[in-house]
C-alpha cells in the first residue's frame, strides 16, 4: 500500500508539483480478463476493490469511457443515510453506512466522510405519519434514528423558519444521528488507488462499443481500444445500463432521467447537518467551502442529459424559501445534472442478467452514493461466487416478473 508523509507532501509542494507519483496507473487494456467492470464510477471501482481485496480476484479491468468519478458519483449532493423502509434495503443500505466510518482507513485515502447528521422533515400530518413508520422500521432493524420534535429540529438547524403561519409548517423530523457526507470524488479516487495498488487495470478514455456472446455465454467486449476478452462481464454503468443491456441482446427494467443540483455562493457555516424537505421537493446542506448544495426532483421525461436547465433552479429555490428564508439573498452558482437510471420500485438491481455469465448493477436511481462501498461488496461477492450474497439476493432483476417488488419509493426521498 502507498503511504505518504508530511515530508513528502512537503517537498512535492516545493518542487511545483513536478514528480508526482501517479495516484493509479494508466494502462493499456490486456487482451484478456478474468472480469472486466463497465463504468468505473464509485460502484464500478469499489466493485473492483473487493474483487481484488476480498475475493482474491485480481486479474481485472475496470472500462470507463470517460474520466473515473465523470458521471453521476462526481455529480451527486453526496447524501449517506440508511433510513430505508424495507428489511431488505435497511440490510444493504447500513451496510454500506457502516462501511463508510472506516473507509479512509481502509482505503488510506481521505473520503471526507462526515457523519454530521441527516434530517427529513415533516411538513404535512401525512408526512409526519409516514416518516414515523419508516422510523419504527429503521430501529426494528437496528439502524439508529430518532424522532426530533419541532424544537429539536429548530436546535438542530436554526437556520430553519419554525413559525407556526408556514405554509408547510415544521412538525418534526426523521433524524440519522450518523448519516451525513462524503467527498463523492475522493470516493471514487480513493476505491481506484486502492484496487490499482492490488494490480486492477483502470482504463479511461475507453468505451464498450459491444458485448461479445458465444452459446449464450459472454466472451469479451469491444471497445473503442479494441477487443478485450472475458470470462465475467460486470455491467455498472448507471443510467447506460439499457444501452449496455441491449448490446448483449436483453432488456432492462430500467428507464433513463436526468437529476439535477445546483450550489451557492460561499458563505460561512450556517448549517451544519443535511436538511431534506421532501414535501416541498428540494434539500440542503453546506459543503466544506461553504456552498450550499442544493437539489429537488428529477426532471419528469426520460433522457440522457448531464446539463442542468433554468427550471430546475427556480423550481427548487421556490420550494425551499420558505424554509430556509436565508437563500432568497444567495446567488446560485453553478448546476448540472446526472443521468440516473429508475426502477419501478426505486430499489437496485444487483445480480445476474440473462445472459451466463454477465452481471448488473443499476438501478440506484437518485440514491446510489451512499451505496456505494455496500454495492461494491456485495456485487463483488455475487460476481466471485457466481451467485449473489445474502445482501444481493432479494435485489435480482427476476422480483419484476415474481411480483417481489422492494417498494423504496417514499424512502428514496427525492421526487421522482
Ligand atoms: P456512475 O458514477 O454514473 O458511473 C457509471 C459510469 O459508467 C460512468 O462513469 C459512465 O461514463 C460509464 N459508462 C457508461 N456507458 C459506458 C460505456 N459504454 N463504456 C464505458 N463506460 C461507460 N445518491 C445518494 O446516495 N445521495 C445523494 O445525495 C445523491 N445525490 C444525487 C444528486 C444528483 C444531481 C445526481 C445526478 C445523483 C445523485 N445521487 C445521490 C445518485 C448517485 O449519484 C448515483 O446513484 C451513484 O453515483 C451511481 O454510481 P455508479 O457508479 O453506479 O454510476
Ligand atoms: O438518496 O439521500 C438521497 C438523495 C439526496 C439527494 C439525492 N438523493
Amino acid at each position: 500500500m502507498k503511504r505518504y508523509s508530511v515530508f513528502a507532501l512537503a517537498r512535492n509542494a516545493m518542487s511545483y508539483h513536478q514528480g508526482w507519483e501517479r495516484a493509479w496507473r494508466a494502462p493499456e487494456p490486456k487482451s484478456e480478463y478474468d472480469v472486466v467492470i463497465v463504468g468505473a464510477g464509485g460502484h464500478g471501482l469499489a466493485t473492483a476493490y473487493y474483487l481484488a481485496k476480498n475475493h482474491g480476484v485480481r486479474n481485472v479491468a475496470v472500462i470507463e469511457k470517460g474520466w473515473l468519478g465523470g458521471g453521476n458519483t462526481g455529480r451527486n449532493t453526496t447524501i449517506i443515510r440508511s433510513n430505508y423502509l424495507q428489511d431488505e434495503s435497511a440490510a444493504l443500505y447500513e451496510l454500506s453506512r457502516g462501511l463508510f466510518e472506516d473507509l479512509s482507513q481502509k482505503l488510506n485515502f481521505n473520503i471526507m466522510f462526515s457523519p454530521r447528521g441527516v434530517l427529513m422533515l415533516a411538513q404535512t400530518e401525512h408526512e409526519k405519519r409516514a416518516l414515523k413508520r419508516t422510523l419504527h422500521a429503521t430501529r426494528l432493524n437496528g439502524v439508529h434514528t430518532e424522532w426530533a420534535e419541532p424544537s429539536k429540529v429548530k436546535s438542530l438547524c436554526p437556520i430553519i423558519n419554525d413559525s407556526a403561519d408556514a405554509r408547510f409548517p415544521i412538525l418534526g423530523g426523521l433524524w440519522q444521528p450518523r448519516g451525513g457526507t462524503a467527498r463523492h470524488d475522493a470516493v471514487a479516487w480513493g476505491f481506484a488507488r486502492a484496487a490499482d495498488d492490488l494490480g486492477v487495470d483502470v482504463i479511461q478514455n475507453c468505451a464498450v462499443e459491444g458485448v461479445d456472446v458465444q452459446g449464450g455465454r459472454v466472451v469479451g467486449v469491444q471497445t473503442s481500444k479494441g477487443a478485450i476478452r472475458c470470462k465475467k462481464l460486470g455491467i455498472v454503468v448507471a443510467g447506460h445500463s439499457s444501452v449496455l443491456a441491449d448490446m448483449a441482446g436483453f432488456r432492462m427494467p430500467i428507464e433513463s432521467v436526468a437529476l439535477q443540483a445546483l450550489v451557492s455562493e460561499p458563505i460561512k457555516p450556517c448549517m451544519d447537518i443535511v436538511v431534506m424537505a421532501n414535501t416541498v421537493h428540494g434539500y440542503m446542506s453546506q459543503s466544506d467551502k461553504g456552498e450550499l448544495v442544493i437539489g429537488g426532483g428529477a426532471d419528469g421525461f426520460n433522457n440522457y442529459s448531464q446539463r442542468g436547465s433554468f427550471h430546475h433552479v427556480e423550481e427548487t429555490v421556490t420550494a425551499l424559501v420558505e424554509t430556509f428564508p436565508i437563500i432568497s439573498r444567495l446567488k446560485m452558482l453553478r448546476q448540472w445534472g446526472g443521468v440516473v437510471d429508475m426502477t419501478g420500485d426505486r430499489s437496485p438491481i444487483i445480480g445476474k442478467a440473462p445472459v451466463e455469465g454477465i452481471f448488473v448493477n443499476c438501478g440506484w436511481g437518485t440514491g446510489g452514493f451512499k451505496a456505494t462501498p455496500g454495492s461494491g461488496h456485495c456485487f463483488a461477492a455475487t460476481i466471485a461466487q457466481g451467485e449473489p450474497d445474502d445482501v444481493a439476493a432479494p435485489f435480482s432483476m427476476g422480483r419484476f416478473a415474481e411480483g417481489r417488488m422492494i417498494d423504496e419509493s417514499v424512502a428514496a426521498a427525492v421526487a421522482h
